[in-house]
């Protein structure tokens, strides 16, 4: 795709708006509001993103295509162009209530107890994930980018980029995303394929640095990636992962704080509380709110410092949500027994204690009681960020700010370090950090209040956006650029354009791996009669100058490749026949270099199960692949400083970290070295390399600009080019061999 229109497209669970009355209204939820404000720009029209192409978003709906385009809209909505996704009962059941609600969402929050794990749904999860990606990329133009949201589609990222591998794809995960103890939970199967489809993507955008760890802890446990910085690469390729906390539009509840109808809904609130404080929640109906327990530390406060009574009113908002649900209509129960408790137990004539109230309040209510609140009381037991915390703030009267209490379970403590914070769990710090907030001096509360609007001013929902969205481009630049995909026509037509015109040319073919695929026993893995009968052919050509470069050993490949034409190294260069010549060795010293090192390793080995010592003829290796890779990792880089600090030559031997292992060997020995033995300069016009492992990135990176590097299989590599395995690899010597042939991959 080339870049043109950079058009942004949105995918979320639920389209921004809905048909109501033949006119387009906004639904609620924090990323709505966030995307919206975004959309809009600053209101000075400079960051207004839709002004050169509108947004398209999809997510599901239940209005029509029709109805969504001719409903009315004003300005704002018309930077849309909104596509519904219509889902069956069925897939809306199992995909969303089943796998969704049921199983991500309280397992994610750590409510493992409630996590329902069934197969038929998660096979739905999966099968509306695809119908969503076919359903995507019809709406796809050149140059798009594509902004995925949330825990719904964990999936979509791959399978978009195996249909569109040049395609800017970024996916912001907008609930935590929990420990690897907890993760591990998921079946096997779903959890790898669920941690490689979010991998799909250029960049991964999650609230705190702490989702990040937990991320990284369970892709480099479970799916083998390796970190570097803030990228993560596995065999599909390489994923930037950073933290964009979530913003607000903090300077619309700045400025709606002085609107007639916010002032309007004042006057109610006010005359409610009747001169007493307020202190102030509101959240959705859920589990992860902790309600209950904000109640029964309510409680607490007015138990422990009665001197607060009937001088404080708290106002528990609760949002409808689910309620169809029976745990949920248990908690709403719950929720109503622990209100009526505590009037009934301390409310008097003209004071109830708690207000509680279960509606959705209209945006003017919302911000009439955030900005006369004197505490927000936001005590969730787990929450991926929670902007209520950030519209509080936003929306206070800087001459008497109020104070925020946050529970240090919402990703927003991580940000909001001047707010108060408790744990949820413990009544008394709840109730003693009340009474601190309630009677905190004026002065300490605007020092509080003036940190936290700075920040919630300075990263809003504006920086939150752009700042992802610019880091996408970035890091899509960078992936393509890490990124080496399967040789194409085209290029396979250039290699052998090049290698017909060519009068002079060098090939250098690894074996394992390369010319015949791995077998459990290496003996077996012999090469077949076409192998040998293409080489020959390549080899009977004088214009061709023809290498095996192997870790194999002399004997091996004498019984194979000995009546050929062609130059052998064994043992990664540790000895070599060159074409007409006898064997000999470049390495032939004894073993005992190895012992201080062995003895190094054999202490590594005791300390950390799962690792090896592989005695090479001229190297000693340490594997750790069977190693817990997060303490295998350390260890490893432990262990070459050890290594490091007992290398007395380090002219002649180097300590090297390859793919899960450790080696020392001499530097006399690698297949670079031994190429350029072999090939002396490399002045051939034609050069060809072809390597599946770490030991041919030795020989790749003494390539001239001007060589074919071809790596076979996945993984990270400095070659130019990839082949998927060893028969495309044979198809190709084929189709140098014999250049009438037709390429079809
Ligand atoms: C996910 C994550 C993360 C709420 N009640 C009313 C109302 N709201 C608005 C608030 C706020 C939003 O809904 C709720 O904020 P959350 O942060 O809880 O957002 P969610 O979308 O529910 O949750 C969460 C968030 O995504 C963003 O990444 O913070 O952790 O779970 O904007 O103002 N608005 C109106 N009336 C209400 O009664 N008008």
């Amino acid at each position: 795709m080339n870049p043109s229109t950079g058009r942004l497209v949105v995918i979320s669970y639920r389209l921004p708006f809905h048909v109501e009355e033949g006119a387009l209204k906004q639904n609620s939820g924090g990323l709505v509001s966030a995307m919206l404000s975004y959309a809009k720009g600053k209101g000075d029209g400079s960051t207004s993103v839709c002004k050169e192409s509108k947004i398209l978003w999809l997510g599901v709906s239940d209005d029509s295509a029709e109805d969504l385009a001719n409903a009315d809209r004003n300005d704002d909505q018309d930077c849309f162009d909104l596509v519904p996704i219509h889902l069956d009962e069925e897939q809306q059941q199992s995909f969303y209530e089943g796998f969704c609600n049921n199983l991500i969402w309280p397992l994610f929050h750590y409510f493992t107890h409630l996590a329902e794990f069934s197969a038929d749904d998660y096979n739905e999860y999966k099968s509306a994930n695809a119908l969503i990606a076919t359903l995507v990329s019809k709406h796809l133009k050149p140059g798009d980018r594509i902004w995925i949201h949330d825990y719904h589609f964990l999936l979509l990222p791959k399978m978009l980029r195996e249909r569109f591998s040049e395609l800017e794809i970024g996916f912001f995960l907008h609930i935590p995303f929990p420990s690897y103890e907890i993760f591990r939970l998921l079946p096997r199967s779903w959890r790898n394929e669920l941690l490689l489809g979010m991998l799909g993507s250029d960049l991964l955008g999650f609230h705190t640095f702490d989702y990040i760890q937990h991320f990284s802890q369970c892709v480099i446990r479970m799916v083998g990636g390796q970190a570097t910085g803030s990228w993560l690469t596995t065999e599909e390729g390489s994923t930037r992962i950073e933290a964009f906390p979530i913003g607000i539009d903090a300077h619309a509840f700045a400025q709606d704080r002085f609107s007639a109808d916010v002032e309007k809904e004042k006057e109610v609130v006010l005359e409610a509380i009747d001169n007493r404080a307020l202190i102030f929640s509101v959240d959705r109906l859920d589990y992860t709110k902790g309600l209950s327990a904000r109640l029964v530390a309510i409680e607490k406060f007015f138990l422990k410092y009665p001197e607060w009574k009937n001088k404080v009113v708290f106002n528990m908002v609760v949002v409808p949500s689910r309620d169809t649900i029976s745990s949920y209509r248990e908690m709403k129960l719950e929720i109503e027994a622990n209100v009526g408790r505590i009037n009934g137990l301390m409310g008097t004539l003209d004071w109830r204690p708690v207000v509680y109230q279960y509606r959705h309040l209209k945006r003017e209510e919302m911000i009439a009681l955030y900005s006369l609140s004197n505490v927000a009381l936001i005590t969730p037991l787990r929450d991926g960020m929670n902007l209520v915390a950030k519209e509080f703030v936003a929306s206070q009267p800087p001459e008497d700010p109020g104070v925020l209490i946050l529970s240090e379970m919402a990703g927003t403590a991580a940000e909001l370090r001047e707010a108060l914070t408790i744990n949820p769990n413990d009544n008394d710090e709840i109730a003693d950090t009340l009474k601190i907030a309630l009677e905190m001096p004026l002065k300490d509360k605007k020092a509080l209040w003036t940190k936290l609007q700075d920040r919630v001013h300075s990263y809003d929902v504006f920086a939150w956006a752009s700042d992802f969205l610019h880091s996408l481009s970035i890091s899509a630049n960078i992936r393509k650029g890490k990124r080496t995909t399967p040789l194409i026509d085209k290029e396979i037509k250039t290699i052998q354009e090049s290698y017909v015109a060519s009068t002079k040319r060098a090939l250098l073919l690894d074996y394992d791996g390369t010319l015949v695929p791995f077998h459990r026993d290496p003996e077996k893995a012999v090469p077949s009669p076409q192998v040998h009968e293409i080489l020959s052919r390549l080899c009977a050509d004088p214009k061709n100058e023809i290498a095996i470069v192997s870790g194999r050993n002399r004997s091996f490949l004498e019984r194979w490749f000995g009546d050929l034409h062609l130059h052998l190294v064994a043992e990664h260069g540790a000895s070599q026949r060159l074409i007409g010549e006898e064997w000999e060795d470049i390495w032939d010293e004894s073993d005992d270099w190895k012992i201080p090192f062995r003895e190094i390793m054999f202490a590594f080995v005791q300390r950390c199960p799962g690792t090896f010592i592989e005695n090479k003829r001229a190297s000693l290796v340490w594997h750790y692949r069977n190693a817990d890779p997060l303490f295998g990792g350390k260890i490893a880089k432990k262990l070459m400083e050890s290594l490091n600090g007992a290398l007395d030559k380090p002219d002649e031997f180097c300590v090297l970290d390859g793919n899960h292992i450790v080696e020392v060997r001499p530097k006399l020995v690698d297949k670079g070295n031994a190429a350029l033995r072999v090939f002396k300069e490399f002045k051939h016009p034609f050069i060809l390399a072809i390597g599946d492992d770490r030991t041919d990135e030795d020989l790749f990176s003494v390539l001239p600009e001007n060589a074919y590097g071809v790596k076979v299989g996945k993984g990270s590599t400095q070659a130019k080019y990839k082949l998927r395995d060893p028969s495309e690899v044979v198809r190709l010597l084929e189709y140098l061999a014999a250049p009438q042939g037709n390429w079809i991959i």
